[in-house]
């Protein structure tokens, strides 16, 4: 056999939820834990394995629970600790796996670390947050926040600031300090023991933070750009191989890194086999794509021959050293078929078959998006007010205000890639608020659920949902799909993408049409001799050598 290593994390599929916005089971517009309780089924129906769960701990939820004022405590928005109790057990009873968001490079500023730690500068919480001098009557250094504005706050009481690479509410904690370490694992420990199934690390790539505190090349006009030394700083191998040894090996669990800036050598360091760090990191090639002083933000398609090249680099380099995470989109993206696809009516369906295809025959474990499963698309929101998002909200105003770009422009950026395309309410149902709330939605519900929902879909062999869940099976079933070799074919085509994946002499075909055109392809020869059997296909039809709008198909190699 060819499989390499075998694991349980490499061969299953992740769907993840984003609790404010899945579905709400009190009327108050917030989705919360019983919500999901009752769609476990949908999930389980679907074809995916696990649950990763954006987090739903006690928060100041400035920046929706990503601002954690208690580990040990569940949101009240979101219900109780029985509630979860009870979601963790029924998941297990129905194989669901759940994998917790671990948010350990900050906390809330609400957090009793960082209440305590702001008292005094002798506190004994103090070294648990990065604390500084400010220097010539300003900030430490020049470094900006990724959410805008300055990454240090003052604080009045003490006369110095805190760091915070995100919102001033979420100061960044001192990994330096071993008692910060042992509280993280011990809380880590804790939830694990409790059944949980593993840990999707938010942020993780900052936690090491480069001592001297220099400052940083000004990127934006504005400020000093913190990655170079904030992100894989010099320690952060030291803390998570620590965390491994600890922790993370004592238990059978799915491990994966958002590891943000990171090339394909950086990720290996996080998660190549034998690092005994992580399984998994989270590399955002194709979606990063920075716009000059703009930063992320930008309203441009990334063109297929730079998919090609990213997609590519990452599977040839991976291989047998360490494996991908296949995504999309994830709550700070937008949404797949907006951004990748193509969302008009006409071509909104194919076109999401199609990316869910080509990226997922891929190797690597799959990661879907609560609603991209329907092709949910973008909000679209015409008006500032109708978004919540802080970096969204904070970051219009940078670009307005401070960088001098025209609203209209912004706005238009800000319906691209804005972080609350992907937050709008999960579309259940054509009725009212989508069927996600009986109560007033904490952020609107996208119109267009009265023709993109899944109760529709779950009734129509036809559907995005369907599509997703014949995929999964492939998915599933054909031993090559996972742990096959990739090889990129037709690499100059300009509008087809695809790639073979080859196991112990099975090979399977992929060949995905990324336009509205119809596409003509000529196989290379050593393929043209096989005999090709169509696996799925987004179309009713399918004429060897040709493809409609849009079309992907899986082909398995018949006899020679
Ligand atoms: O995101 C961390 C991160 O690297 C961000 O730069 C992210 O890429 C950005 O939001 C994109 O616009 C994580 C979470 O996924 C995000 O939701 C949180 O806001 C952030 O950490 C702080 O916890
Ligand atoms: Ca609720």
């Amino acid at each position: 056999m060819n499989e390499g290593i075998k694991a349980w994390y490499k061969e299953c599929i992740v769907y993840q939820i984003y609790p404010m916005s899945f579905c709400d089971s009190n009327g108050d517009g917030i989705g919360d834990l019983p919500g999901i309780i009752s769609k476990l089924d949908y999930i389980k129906d679907l074809g995916a394995d696990v649950i990763w769960l954006s987090p739903c701990y006690q928060s100041s939820n400035k920046d929706n629970g990503y601002d954690i004022s208690d580990y040990y405590k569940i949101a009240q928005q979101y219900g109780t600790m029985d509630d979860f109790d009870e979601l963790l057990r029924k998941a297990h009873d129905k194989g669901l796996k759940i994998v917790m968001d671990l948010v350990v490079n900050h906390t809330s500023d609400e957090h009793a670390w960082f209440t305590e730690s702001r008292k005094s500068r002798d506190n004994p919480y103090r070294d648990y947050y990065i604390w500084k001098d400010g220097k010539g009557g300003g900030a430490p250094n020049n470094w900006g926040s990724l959410f805008g504005g300055s990454a240090w706050e003052y604080d009045e009481k003490t006369d110095m600031y805190y760091l915070h690479i995100f919102s001033t509410k979420q100061p960044d904690l001192n990994w330096e300090n071993e008692k910060v370490r042992n509280e993280v694992y011990k809380m880590m420990r804790w939830w694990l023991d409790k059944g949980i199934d593993g840990f999707r690390m938010d942020a993780i790539s900052f936690i090491s933070k480069t001592p001297a505190f220099e400052d940083g090349k000004v990127t934006d006009g504005l400020y000093g750009d913190l990655s170079p030394f904030c992100m894989h700083g010099p320690k952060i191998h030291e803390y998570l191989r620590e965390m491994n040894q600890k922790v993370l090996s004592k238990y059978d669990i799915l491990t994966v890194g958002e590891v943000s800036g990171s090339t394909v050598e950086d990720a290996l360091k996080y998660a190549g086999e034998g690092r005994n760090e992580l399984q998994m990191a989270f590399q955002f090639e194709h979606v990063d794509r920075k716009n000059g002083i703009y930063g992320k933000w930008t309203d441009e398609k990334i063109g297929l021959a730079e998919l090609k090249n990213i997609f590519t680099k990452w599977q040839k380099e991976l291989e047998g050293k360490g494996w991908n995470c296949l995504f999309w989109g994830n709550h700070d993206q937008p949404r797949a078929v907006s951004r990748f696809g193509d969302d008009s009516p006409e071509y909104r369906e194919v076109s999401a078959k199609m990316l869910a295809t080509c990226l997922y025959m891929m190797k690597g474990t799959p990661y879907i998006f609560q609603g991209e499963e329907l092709g949910m698309t973008n909000a679209y929101f015409e008006r500032l007010e109708d978004y919540r998002d802080i970096e969204t909200i904070q970051c219009y105003d940078k670009l307005v205000n401070r960088q001098g770009l025209s609203p209209q422009k912004a706005m238009s950026f800000i319906k691209f890639t804005g972080r609350d395309n992907a937050r709008t309410p999960m579309q259940w149902s054509g009725g009212k608020n989508g069927g996600f709330t009986n109560g007033i939605p904490w952020i609107k519900v996208n119109p267009n659920c009265t023709e993109i929902n899944a109760e529709s879909q779950l009734k129509n062999e036809k559907s995005v949902y369907q599509y997703y869940r014949r995929l999964f099976r492939l998915k599933h079933s054909e031993r090559a799909s996972i742990y096959g070799v990739y090889d990129l074919i037709l690499p100059e085509d300009k509008k087809i993408y695809a790639y073979t994946r080859k196991l112990d002499g099975e090979i399977l075909l992929v060949v995905c049409n990324f336009t509205k055109d119809d596409a003509a392809y000529r196989l290379p020869d050593e393929l043209r001799i096989r005999a090709w059997i169509p696996l799925i296909n987004n179309y009713d039809d399918y004429e060897p050598g040709k493809l409609q709008p849009y079309q992907a198909v899986v082909l398995k190699a018949g006899a020679e």
